[in-house]
């Protein structure tokens, strides 16, 4: 009994790398440019990603996409969010870019330092040129070193207006709005290290939003940044991708389940942000800017957000993911194995 343990064992661990099926989602279910002065919420063709810290009665992540798909069709809800053993997600952009706008934004893949951004609103970053805390330093800025702003993606907390239930693409517009600096909501978060509670990400320059949790000015940890293929600035003149890996492990796992959670809700729903600087009336080619479904007739090449989840065979048991007659075949297969060595021994 015990060898017959011992191989059940062996052949599990074998078998470990569960067998896994993608979805893709070609089009999003609602998209939509998270801005104050989007008049066409649900409507425009077009969206930008772009930052105003510096500028009072905006939020530091002014100009946001946010991003639904119906999920359902493919992926049955109301399993319980266990059951979706998600073992990757892939979101993807396209930028814009024809004959007449080539983008010309810098290309940058790592999180940048919130005191690389230009706090005291002189309109440059760290004018003094010493690092933020150092003898001398009168900004409290530092250099960014890598040049560009990366973009981010996140998840988002809905409430206390609007709801992960009916929120859409035509859900008006709740945030800074020129005049003065309220949360978003939805408001894109990160999980804080220790509690997992959710720590607003919109104002994490200012540092606004989680004083309740002690927590001001920070970095957050993107759940993914974007990478920009075959991008080649200030010369593209045909769409590109931008894809983003989601980190599932971020967060002990809590990542994780929030997808694990819209999948038995039937919807995943993320927000794209960047903090890269715009300057008044300067040209949009500055900033990312992505096709919304509505825009997919604009210029050849153009496509809406995209998104692929990976899951290990649903319906199975979490041993490994595999299907049930694969799982009997093996069962079988030590059956025979432990007889064959039960005759050995016996002889
Ligand atoms: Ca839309
Ligand atoms: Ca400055
Ligand atoms: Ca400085
Ligand atoms: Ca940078």
């Amino acid at each position: 009994m015990k060898k017959m343990a011992c191989c059940m064992a062996a052949v599990l661990t074998m078998v470990t790398a569960a067998p896994a099926a993608d979805f893709t989602f070609d089009t999003p279910s609602d998209d939509r440019w998270h801005y104050p002065f989007n008049f066409s919420p649900g409507f425009r063709t077009t969206a930008s990603c772009f930052g105003t810290v510096g500028t009072p009665g905006f939020n530091n992540r002014d100009a946001m996409i946010y991003v639904a798909w119906d999920t359902s069709e493919l992926i049955a809800p109301g399993k319980g969010a266990g059951a979706y053993d998600i073992q990757s997600i892939t979101v993807t952009l396209t930028n814009q870019a024809n004959a007449f706008i080539n983008p010309d934004w810098p290309i940058d893949t790592t999180a940048d330092e919130w005191f690389t951004y230009d706090l005291n609103a002189d309109g440059m970053n760290n004018a003094d040129g010493i690092p933020r805390g150092e003898a001398g330093d009168t900004d409290g800025e530092s250099d960014d070193i890598d040049p560009g702003r990366p973009l981010e993606l996140f998840g988002l907390v809905f409430g206390p207006t609007t709801s992960e239930s009916t929120w859409g693409e035509f859900t008006p517009f709740i945030g800074g709005d020129s005049m003065t600096v309220v949360e978003r909501d939805p408001f894109p978060f990160v999980f804080q290290d220790g509690t997992n509670a959710p720590l607003h990400v919109e104002d994490n320059v200012s540092g606004l939003f989680n004083d309740g949790l002690g927590v001001f000015q920070f970095t957050p940890t993107p759940w993914a940044t974007g990478s920009p293929i075959g991008y080649t600035p200030g010369a593209q003149s045909v769409p590109f991708d931008v894809q983003f890996d989601i980190d599932l492990t971020l967060a002990d796992g809590e990542v994780k389940a929030y997808f694990q959670e819209q999948l038995n809700n039937g919807r995943i729903i993320v927000a794209v942000t960047s903090l890269r600087e715009t300057v008044m009336m300067g040209s949009s080619s500055g900033v990312p800017s992505f096709y919304m479904k509505e825009g997919v007739s604009l210029d050849p090449g153009a496509k809406a957000a995209s998104l692929r989840v990976t899951i290990a065979e649903p319906d199975v048991p979490a041993i490994s993911g595999m299907s049930m007659a694969a799982m009997a075949s093996i069962f079988v297969g030590v059956g025979a194995l432990v007889s064959r060595r039960q005759r050995l021994l016996a002889a």
